[in-house]
């Protein structure tokens, strides 16, 4: 009953636009703008298969001119007589709560607005599965803005026809539920400099054609499952500023050929499978500002060639398996503000001159292999505060004398036995002799409760644990 009353208000609603716009097409005024009645259907089609509101297409008959709707836009042609064209379509909660029906989905009618630059659907596939069709970007020419973000039900995989759309500038596909792998056709979105499909599912490898995307500005491939290699053809693109391809399963080397990036400001490959070494070219990132290469199986000593970054704020190896001693180039790194090495296998004395950085803000050298006596510059020592972590390095002292407050009580280090030098070995010997007995005392009363009753056994135990790691990986590489 209900539905054949809808049904027959829609056709009456139909014959009425058709009039109307026949009625306007007759006219004989010039200045009177309208839409061509195919793109004006392809419009109400469009979002009648998103939007939950059957009276869309009521309430905004002229969506264009008239009616407005905020998700719409449109432009004036350059025809004569002049034509209101469906510019662009954005839907999403900040236009529309809730944005979509449950079974919402992207209607073949899109075809239909051939003048469509921008399209961007946000938080509106949430419940019936919608994949992207193949048909769909076949001649969609005109579009160079494509966002399809945060829908949780799209799905299935990225059709190579995707490649199609010739004067795409942006493709962000994040945060989906996309498939499969990427098509090895994207390699030939010349005008795209945008590229972000992070978030989704994605598998295989990272396609070498991708080195063709010669504008590319931006790629964000993180939070996949892609395998394989760092393609090496990513060194050619020039205008690259901001590599993401963070936890995934890549494997192998960082290419060398990544150092030609002189425009690159961010290199993510966190969460990943890589080995070391690092390449020394990798010193031509000369704008680079963040580099995040935690947990990596990189087996490395510190690359020299991070000593060259000038740029560089942040710095993340945590867990990265690095050997060694901490260089002292990283006091050259005046713009530094973030450094964490966390969770490695490092060695020997902390340089004081890290205390010297002028931007430094966080420094995190905990859960190494450190030792000696701490000399780090008190004011720096005060200045960062907890973010000055330290902490599970069995061979680190401190000497109160030197410092006004008593800093080994702050980075829950020991106070240094006797005259202890820089030489690890005395002060391993010394650091090991009582660990236990000299943090304990460090610690505030309340914790030192706790720690003794459950947990106490732990502490001793993933020490000793890290130092056989750190000794096997030593033997092994
Ligand atoms: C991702 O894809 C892999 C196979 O490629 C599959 O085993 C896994 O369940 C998928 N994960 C999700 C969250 O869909
Ligand atoms: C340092 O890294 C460890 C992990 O290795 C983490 O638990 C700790 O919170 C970090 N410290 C700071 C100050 O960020
Ligand atoms: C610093 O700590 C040590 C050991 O707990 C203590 O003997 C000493 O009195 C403290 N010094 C100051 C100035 O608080
Ligand atoms: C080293 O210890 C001796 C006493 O054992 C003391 O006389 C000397 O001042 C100490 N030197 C330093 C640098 O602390």
């Amino acid at each position: 009953m209900a539905s054949s009353f809808l049904s027959f208000f829609l056709v009456g609603f139909l014959v009425l636009t058709c009039e109307v716009s026949l009625a306007q097409s007759n006219s004989d005024d010039e200045f009177e703008m309208d839409m061509e009645k195919e793109e004006l259907l392809g419009l109400f089609d469009v979002f009648e298969a998103l939007v939950g509101d059957s009276d869309w297409s009521k309430q905004h008959p002229q969506p264009c001119s008239e009616t407005p709707w905020p998700g719409v836009q449109c432009e004036i042609g350059q025809e004569e007589p002049s034509l209101f064209h469906v510019t662009k379509i954005h839907i999403g909660p900040d236009i529309l709560n809730p944005p979509c029906k449950n079974s919402a989905k992207i209607s073949d009618s899109l075809l239909k607005l051939p003048y469509l630059k921008t399209l961007s659907i946000f938080n509106c596939f949430l419940a019936s599965q919608v994949t992207l069709s193949p048909s769909l970007f076949g001649s969609l020419s005109s579009l160079e803005h494509l966002s399809l973000e945060s829908n949780p039900s799209l799905s299935g995989e990225l059709p190579s026809s995707l490649a199609k759309l010739a004067n795409l500038r942006v493709l962000s596909l994040s945060q989906n539920s996309l498939m499969g792998e990427i098509p090895k056709e994207i390699g030939q979105m010349v005008m795209l400099e945008q590229l972000d499909l992070s978030y989704n599912n994605l598998s295989g490898e990272v396609p070498e054609e991708i080195g063709g995307i010669e504008n590319l500005i931006i790629l964000d491939l993180s939070w996949n499952s892609l395998e394989g290699q760092v393609p090496s053809s990513l060194g050619q693109l020039h205008s690259l500023q901001k590599i993401d391809l963070g936890s995934n399963k890549l494997i192998g080397n960082i290419p060398p050929n990544l150092g030609h990036l002189k425009s690159l400001v961010l290199l993510d490959l966190s969460n990943n499978l890589l080995n070391g070494p690092i390449h020394e070219t990798l010193s031509g990132l000369e704008n680079l500002e963040y580099l995040i290469l935690d947990h990596n199986p990189l087996d490395t000593g510190i690359p020299q060639f991070v000593g060259q970054l000038k740029k560089v704020q942040t710095m993340s190896l945590s867990s990265c398996g690095l050997k060694g001693k901490l260089p002292t180039f990283f006091s050259s790194l005046k713009l530094l503000s973030s450094l964490s090495l966390d969770n490695n296998c490092l060695i020997g004395p902390i340089p004081p001159s890290l205390g010297t950085l002028p931007s430094l803000d966080l420094l995190n050298l905990s859960n190494n292999q450190l030792s000696g006596e701490v000399l780090l510059p008190e004011d720096f020592i005060e200045r960062l505060g907890k973010r000055l972590d330290i902490k599970g390095n069995n061979g680190l002292c401190t000497r109160n004398e030197a410092y006004q407050r008593n800093v080994s009580v702050y980075l829950e280090a020991p106070v240094c036995l006797n005259n202890a030098t820089s030489d690890p070995r005395s002060d391993k010997t010394l650091a090991l002799k009582h660990p236990n007995e000299y943090s304990e005392r460090m610690k505030p009363s309340e914790n030192r409760l706790k720690e003794s009753s459950d947990v106490s056994w732990l502490k001793p135990n993933l020490v000793l644990f890290r130092f056989v790691v750190c000794l096997l990986s030593f033997f092994l590489l």
